[in-house]
């Protein structure tokens, strides 16, 4: 059942809107949005979705828990699977679910399930698995994102909101008024590609255009060349990768030692200017902030960093951080210094000037500010409201019951006995795999919800076949994107293949909440009552009006209208400070926190602060990895696609390094390396490129962790997971957020014969057990 127009079905990725069309043998072919002035290639990624290869095609057990019953287990990840009906895996399985309540209560589940999954309002992975378990009483969950967690935390203590990483000042504004756009980790045109829900008209590349146009000028400061597209013209200032901070408390010093600063705009806007400035000049260690004490540290000369302070005094200048900058060790503290260098700039408030966390780390960053209201799957209160900070989830598995801090609070890790995941790939996302591995091997149960046979699925007990977007009727929409997009079917489920929510509709029913997961609803049922309710109620208040749900699926999409002023972050509080407060304990923005100096956290004191790694390069490993998001695909998703195996490099992820360096290890051009860290090591292709600093090498994540083919040539991992390499640790106390973009390592050639990479081979399958126990 599926609007089918000349053009193919209408259909949505987080990477674009696309219509897919299907030959006469089923092969998927899909087409660009007519709209979308700059599609996307991961585009091509999407075709490999429906074919059978890496696809798990009906549920599956792992031999030891159907045989030997749940419990901590050595063989989780590694033993056979043993394939089973849908009806006996939900009865065994809902049985698990009824033990661990019953024995241990609901703090005992993990449903926090983090990840991207689909697009889609209704089949939404984590919106489906949330709402399943509040209806059971609830279940922990996390806390923030991997992507932000840092701006999470600690944008409300210095602005009072997040909006600085949500919606900051539109682009738009930046392309029709700024005069010098200094982007930390760059602007990269690969990143822009994607946008989490949906989006139809890629414009990140056009908006940096027109301002280049205009006249604007550009400042690259990032290890890679390649974060900002080469048409822009930027300066590339390249510091050592994680001192960031060093280099803008430098360059706040000079603003102020030669009167550059707008000291009206402090003493308005601003609390705790005295001890920030009094820092820089060395009231807390001793040490004054210079361009020649941030010299050594950040690799930059003193000449440079005083001149680009100058240069961004000069105009209209919009200071940009990208997320990455702060998916780091103490990430807090360049984050928090660029919103400081912004203020002593005073332009915050204005158009095309101030700062903003994350333009370009997704291509809907500064496009729309979510104006408008969209569909949503209601997903009941959270009745038990215990969460853990995301990125911490290895350490709740193997630390039960031990305290930890977060954001000034003490809290003590629950004893997770039962993990459920759907729509998130944790084997690819955490760091130090295999310490995660040790992880799940502490819990009881571990259930997995995924269409492909991802490592996070073969180190499951129960992994539950699951259809993709492909496969299902859905509105497509996100709150920075311009339409609505009517997902049709484009091709039926592959094997015995289920929706989660049909998955987790037949759990909840045997556990006794059938009724009040499903209200009654089929799938299809539930997306036209998302969307009726939509358009008689939020859509119709905001003056909307979208057509009858049967109309808008002939039509394939609604367009939403422009919004109605274009975004300035701050305005109102910048033009009255008294009438239109921050959320900060003193209503403006916060350069020294009283709060977050009262929790006492030497890795994050009350003001930025420069505090070198502890992962710093040394003797063994001497070069800075930089484990960026990948150009080639999202995250993990369809690394088998055509597009993501197009830029492998000698069929592994590829290793870039500078010609110096591979020259001092005597590598060469495409061949095989091994890249090792404290953790682990992995092989991958090497790519001998300047667009590298000196010292660094940079490795995208998402090469699908093959530990099998690892073990054989002697590494962890045979294919190039560098989250293998990475380590396990918070940013600080204060937001406990990931730091997978830096680690030390070392880069070698491999010798030796290069193992297969078995990844994507349907894992050991064991015949079917004649019963199961009881
Ligand atoms: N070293 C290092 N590590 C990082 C980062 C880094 O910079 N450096 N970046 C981090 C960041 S920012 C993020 S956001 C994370 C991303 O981490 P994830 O979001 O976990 O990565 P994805 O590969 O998108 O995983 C989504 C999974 O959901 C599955 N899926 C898709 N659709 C559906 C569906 O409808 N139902 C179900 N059940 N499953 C579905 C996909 O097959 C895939 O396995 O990675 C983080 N990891
Ligand atoms: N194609 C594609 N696009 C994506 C994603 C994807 O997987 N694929 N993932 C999406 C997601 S979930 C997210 S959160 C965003 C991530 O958005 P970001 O976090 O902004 O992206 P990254 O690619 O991880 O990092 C951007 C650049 O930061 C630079 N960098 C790293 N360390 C430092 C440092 O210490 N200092 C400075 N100055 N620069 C540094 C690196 O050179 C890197 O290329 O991307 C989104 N967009
Ligand atoms: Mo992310």
């Amino acid at each position: 059942m599926s609007t089918t127009t000349p053009l193919g079905t209408p259909h949505s990725s987080h990477w674009g809107a696309f219509t897919a069309t299907t030959d006469a043998d089923g092969r998927v072919s899909v087409h660009p949005h007519p709209d979308d002035p700059d599609p996307s290639p991961l585009l091509g990624n999407v075709p490999v979705a429906a074919t059978p290869t890496a696809r798990v095609l009906r549920p599956h057990v792992r031999r030891g828990w159907w045989e030997d019953g749940p419990g901590p287990d050595e063989r989780r990840g590694e033993d056979e699977f043993i394939p089973v009906e849908w009806e006996e895996v939900l009865d065994r399985l809902a049985a698990e679910y009824r033990r661990v309540l019953d024995e241990h209560g609901p703090t005992a589940v993990f449903a926090g399930s983090y990840g991207w999954a689909s697009a889609g309002r209704f089949h939404h992975a984590q919106s489906q698995i949330h709402r399943f378990s509040h209806c059971l009483g609830g279940a922990v969950r996390s806390s923030w994102t991997y992507s932000h967690g840092v701006g999470e935390v600690l944008m409300p203590h210095v602005v009072g909101n997040q909006e600085p990483l949500i919606s900051p000042t539109a682009l738009s504004s930046v392309e029709a008024h700024t005069d010098l756009v200094l982007a930390f980790g760059g602007l990269p045109a690969k990143n822009s590609e994607v946008a989490s829900g949906g989006i139809s008209r890629h414009e990140v590349a056009g908006r940096l255009r027109g301002a280049k146009a205009r006249g604007a000028e550009f400042v690259l400061v990032s290890p890679l060349r390649d974060d900002l597209a080469a048409e822009l013209d930027a300066e590339w200032i390249a510091p050592v990768p994680g001192t960031d901070a060093a280099l803008l408390l430098a360059m706040c010093r000079v603003l102020v030692e030669e009167g550059l600063h707008d000291a009206g705009f402090l003493e308005r806007c601003c609390s705790g200017s005295e001890e920030f400035l009094a820092s820089l000049d060395g009231a807390d260690d001793g040490v004054v902030k210079t361009p020649e004490w941030a010299e050594p540290i950040t690799g930059v000369p003193a000449a440079t960093i005083r001149e680009l302070a100058r240069r961004a005094a000069a105009g209209r200048t919009m200071v940009t951080v990208s997320w990455s900058v702060a998916r780091t060790r103490f990430g807090e503290q360049p984050l928090w210094a660029a919103v400081a260098f912004a203020c002593l700039l005073g332009q915050i408030g204005l158009p095309g000037g101030g700062f903003g966390h994350g333009y370009a780390s997704t291509g809907g960053v500064g496009r729309r500010s979510g104006h408008y209201p969209l569909p949503t799957l209601p997903q009941f209160a959270d009745p038990l409201r215990v969460r853990i900070p995301v990125a911490r989830i290895a350490d709740a598995l193997l630390h039960p019951g031990e305290p930890y801090e977060v954001d000034g609070r003490h809290e003590v890790y629950p004893h997770l006995r039962l993990v459920h995941w759907a729509g998130g790939n944790p084997f690819h996302h955490h760091q130090d795999l295999q310490r995660l591995r040790r992880a799940f091997r502490a819990a009881e149960t571990v259930v997995v919800q995924e269409p492909f046979w991802t490592t996070t699925a073969r180190h499951a007990d129960v992994v539950l076949a699951t259809t993709t977007t492909l496969e299902r009727e859905d509105v497509g929409a996100a709150r920075y994107d311009d339409r609505l997009i009517h997902m049709g079917r484009v091709h039926e489920p592959l094997g015995e293949a289920r929706d989660d929510y049909s998955v987790l509709a037949g759990l909840a029913q045997r556990l006794g909440a059938g009724e009040r997961f499903t209200e009654g609803r089929t799938a299809r049922q539930w997306v036209e009552h998302l969307y009726e309710e939509w358009r008689t109620g939020p859509a119709a208040r905001a003056g909307l009006t979208p057509p009858p749900y049967r109309e808008f699926r002939e039509a394939g999409e609604f367009l939403l209208p422009d919004e109605p002023e274009e975004k300035v972050m701050f305005a109102s509080f910048r033009a009255d400070p008294q009438r239109f407060p921050l959320r900060t304990p003193s209503g403006r923005i916060e350069l020294h926190s009283r709060t977050v100096a009262g929790f006492g956290y030497d890795d994050c004191p009350g003001h930025p602060v420069h505090l070198p790694t502890d992962e710093a390069p040394d003797e063994e490993f001497p070069l800075h990895l930089v484990a960026n998001n990948p150009a080639t695909r999202l995250h993990s998703q369809l690394d088998h696609g055509a597009h993501s195996q197009a830029g492998k490099v000698a069929g592994r992820e590829p290793v870039r390094v500078h010609p110096d360096d591979a020259t001092a290890r005597g590598l060469a051009d495409g061949q095989v390396v091994v890249v090792r860290s404290r953790r682990g090591s992995c092989l991958g292709g090497l790519v001998v490129s300047d667009a590298v600093r000196r010292g660094v090498v940079q490795m995208s994540t998402g090469a699908w962790w093959d530990p099998v083919a690892g073990a054989e040539a002697g590494v962890t991992c045979g294919y190039g997971n560098v989250n293998v390499l990475t380590r396990d640790v918070g940013s600080s106390r204060l937001a406990q957020a990931c730091t997978g973009q830096h680690a030390a390592v070392q880069v070698s050639a491999h010798t030796g014969p290069v193992p297969r990479v078995t990844v994507f081979d349907r894992p050991v399958l064991a015949r079917p057990a004649a019963t199961p126990p009881a």
